[in-house]
């Protein structure tokens, strides 16, 4: 999934169009389809012209059962579909196939386009989820699992969501980076509460520091300063995901941005931990264009890889060319090019620290995955063993 550098360009940067103008007749544009994924559509089904009349996008998943966007006549709603027994059966056979929110999916009937239901009170079946362009996929932290879990699919923006006040939290900052530049949509920083510090523009800056690649915005919902770039990002038509810590502001600024209160928001707690607000992931549309996926207060994000954190630490990774032995950790080789760094000053020891921090835990997590992965080999053949017992060695 991650692929920066082959990316294409997904959104036009500064001067974002907007979706007026163009031509709709599917209707589909307005939750954030595009003609790649006609082609998709079309590869996956192998039904020329596509059938997008059957096409929903999930806003709300569950398990066995998700909401779903259609293009209905009289514009977007929601219905819930049912997933088809194929579908179930692929889910058995990789958990990362469950439909997530922001998936685009083909539903086993035409959606009515009247904006009533069927009638006989039968739900639509979710029949296939299309390939996913980017999702930001977390490693599952329950114990004894490691499989990893879809937070977003299909977002053309992962928006990396950090309070300004009390504080912000750089290493926080970092590690969320890594999970939205390994989903493969471009990240970006958003701080928000700058209502509540003195000097936004200089933490702005700070942070910027810390997010090389990524454009950094300070925002304050609650007095609606900022958001253009957003508004502009979303009036394109892109899907934006909001990704955070409970209580950074994520719900406030969705609402913000689709302009009336669609998700609930609260205070935070007198400890600081904030509350959880927010318990499920679902996709908003602005009302502009575009979409908004809010997410619940991650905890605790496993990185399901290391790649991306050559593209948070890309100071480091190029300090790294530098180094006399080509496999060097920068722990205490000699000839180190980013020790040698932090020891002049140009490399500040706090960022050597959390690259540390994370490609420990990555490269944790990467084993815990082939720990899986042989168990569930040697399952197999042990099965497959069992089988061929049963149908050859009779007593
Ligand atoms: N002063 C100020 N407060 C804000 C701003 N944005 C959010 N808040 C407050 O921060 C608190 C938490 O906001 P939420 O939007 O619920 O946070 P969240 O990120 O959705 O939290 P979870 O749903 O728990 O993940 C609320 O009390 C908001 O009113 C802002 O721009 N300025
Ligand atoms: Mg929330
Ligand atoms: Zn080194």
């Amino acid at each position: 999934m991650h692929a920066p550098h082959d990316r294409p360009d997904l959104l036009p940067s500064s001067d974002a169009g907007d979706l007026t103008g163009l031509t709709d007749p599917t209707g589909l544009l307005t939750l954030g389809w595009d003609d790649t994924w006609s082609s998709a559509l079309v590869a996956a089904t192998d039904l020329d012209p596509p059938p997008h009349e059957r096409v929903a996008r999930v806003c709300r998943a569950g398990r066995g059962t998700c909401d779903v966007l259609v293009a209905g006549a009289s514009g977007p709603r929601t219905l819930t579909a049912d997933w088809s027994p194929p579908l179930r059966r692929a889910v058995a056979a990789d958990p990362t196939a469950v439909p997530a929110a922001g998936d685009w999916v083909l539903l086993d009937g035409t959606v009515d386009q009247g904006g009533h239901d069927p009638g006989d009170g039968a739900r639509p079946g979710v029949a296939l989820v299309l390939p996913r362009r980017t999702a930001v996929v977390r490693a599952q932290v329950a114990a004894g699992s490691s499989h990893e879990q879809v937070l977003a699919a299909n977002a053309d923006v992962a928006a990396v969501v950090e309070p300004m006040a009390p504080d912000v939290d750089l290493a926080r900052v970092e590690r969320l980076l890594a999970l939205a530049w390994s989903s493969g949509a471009r990240p970006v920083v958003v701080l928000t509460k700058s209502d509540l510090v003195a000097l936004p523009d200089a933490l702005r800056r700070e942070v910027a520091d810390v997010a090389p690649g990524a454009d950094v915005h300070a925002v304050s919902a609650a007095g609606d300063v900022g958001l253009e770039p957003l508004r502009a990002l979303l009036a394109s038509g892109a899907t934006v995901a909001l990704l955070g810590a409970s209580g950074a502001g994520k719900s406030t600024l969705l609402n913000a941005l689709v302009g009336t209160d669609v998700m609930r928001t609260n205070a935070l707690r007198t400890d600081g931990k904030g509350r959880h607000t927010t318990v499920t992931r679902e996709l908003h549309l602005a009302p502009g264009g575009g979409a908004v996926l809010d997410t619940p207060g991650l905890r605790t994000v496993g990185l399901a890889g290391h790649e991306a954190l050559d593209d948070v630490f890309t100071e480091i990774d190029e300090l790294a060319a530098g180094c006399r032995f080509a496999d060097c950790a920068h722990e205490h080789e000699p000839g180190c090019a980013v020790l040698a760094a932090v020891e002049d000053g140009d490399l500040p020891e706090r960022r050597l620290l959390s690259y540390r921090k994370l490609l420990r835990e990555a490269e944790h997590q990467a084993a815990r995955v082939d720990a899986r992965l042989r168990a569930e080999a040697a399952g197999r053949i042990k099965a497959r063993t069992k089988a061929y017992r049963r149908q050859h060695v009779r007593p």
